[in-house]
């Protein structure tokens, strides 16, 4: 069968109504963008943009040079186009308005640049997440609080992995989508169209370090995996952790899964709400795995359903096959009930 290009899906997605032009072209944009992001990642040490910029982000970590070069390539492929109001990005404290001598469009763009880049020096995969949002009608100027809507209102989202292949996962809300980089032609190409998540699985993703600082639900919860098949699931599970959100959110996208990064004490300790950000890593990513049969919560609600209180806030992540998810937040809401 003649392979579909992501150009040729987007005109599909517009003549079945799911998208207009210009969220057309904010994708394209973004696509292309990941494409050079993914060639400066690939230059490793030959490009000298391993290792740290000598700058912290807002969030206080130090900056990977990688981290300021994608933030950078992202911001200038979306300022001239006409299709975005505003972006808004970890690496930077307030949303970067659309220069005035370019023309505004009616979306919101948020993004992670380049998620995981602590894995970069290590050569292990790394990826950019983004979600889009309608910029509120007559506001020229969006300010931080005219991010802060629900993930339910997202009009896309999607990741770009840059890993053996660059791959490309995307969702308008009618189904999540993989495109493959033909390197050679320079294209996105659909690998898998309308992807499914099992709604069980036996294997998890979390960082075990942190177990001593769960709260008792999780460790409640993990306590039942690790006893395998002799322990009340009478399963064994298998354990990954990438420590590269994107890399273990594929996983799962592509073999089923769960993927924890729970509240513990040592958030709790320095007043933290959860370790990963709401806007442009919880969000996103909760979109496409819904719209791929999976389930995404806070393990006490749905991470979509959530009301921004902060454009870098940050939520406690369950996301993976659906059966799992709700098990695990079953745990913490019962929990929760009998503190009362
Ligand atoms: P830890 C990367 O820094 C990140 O934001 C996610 O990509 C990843 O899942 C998580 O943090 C890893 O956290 O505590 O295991 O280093």
């Amino acid at each position: 069968m003649k392979p579909i290009t992501l150009i040729q899906f987007l005109i599909e997605e517009r003549r079945a109504g799911h998208i207009n032009a210009e969220l057309s072209l904010l994708i394209e944009v973004v696509a292309r963008a990941c494409k050079r992001i993914g060639v400066a990642v690939g230059k490793g040490a030959l490009g000298g943009v391993l290792g740290n910029a000598g700058t912290d982000n807002v969030q206080g970590e130090a900056q990977k040079k990688l981290d300021v070069i994608s933030n950078e390539i992202l911001l200038e492929a979306n300022a001239w186009g006409g299709h975005l109001a505003a972006c808004a990005s970890e690496e930077m404290e307030d949303p970067q308005p659309i220069p005035d001598m370019y023309p505004k469009g009616q979306h919101l763009l948020l993004f992670d640049p380049l998620d995981g880049s602590s894995n970069i020096d290590v050569n292990v995969s790394v990826g950019t997440i983004f979600s889009v949002l309608r910029c509120p009608d007559g506001v020229t100027e969006p300010k931080a609080e005219h991010f802060l809507q629900p993930g339910t209102t997202q009009l896309a989202a999607g990741y770009v992995v840059y890993g053996p292949s660059t791959l490309l996962v995307l969702t308008f809300g009618h189904g999540s989508h993989e495109f493959t980089l033909d390197r050679e032609v320079g294209s996105f190409v659909l690998s898998r169209r309308g992807i499914r998540i099992p709604e069980t699985t036996a294997e998890f993703a979390i960082n075990m370090s942190n177990q001593r600082h769960w709260q008792a639900p999780m460790q409640r919860y993990v306590g039942e995996l690790l006893a395998g098949k002799d322990g009340p699931r009478g399963k064994d599970f298998n354990m990954r952790w990438v420590a590269s959100m994107v890399a273990d959110v594929h996983r799962i996208m592509t073999r089923g899964g769960v993927f924890y990064y729970p509240l513990d004490a040592k958030i709790t300790a320095k007043g933290g709400t959860g370790k990963l950000r709401l806007m442009y890593e919880a969000n996103p990513m909760a979109f496409i795995v819904e719209q791929a049969g999976g389930a995404a919560t806070t393990g006490r609600e749905r991470i979509m359903d959530l009301q921004p209180t902060a454009l870098h806030q940050r939520v406690p992540v369950f996301l993976g096959s659906k059966q799992e998810i709700e098990l695990a937040t079953h745990y913490h809401v019962e929990a929760d009930g009998a503190q009362g």
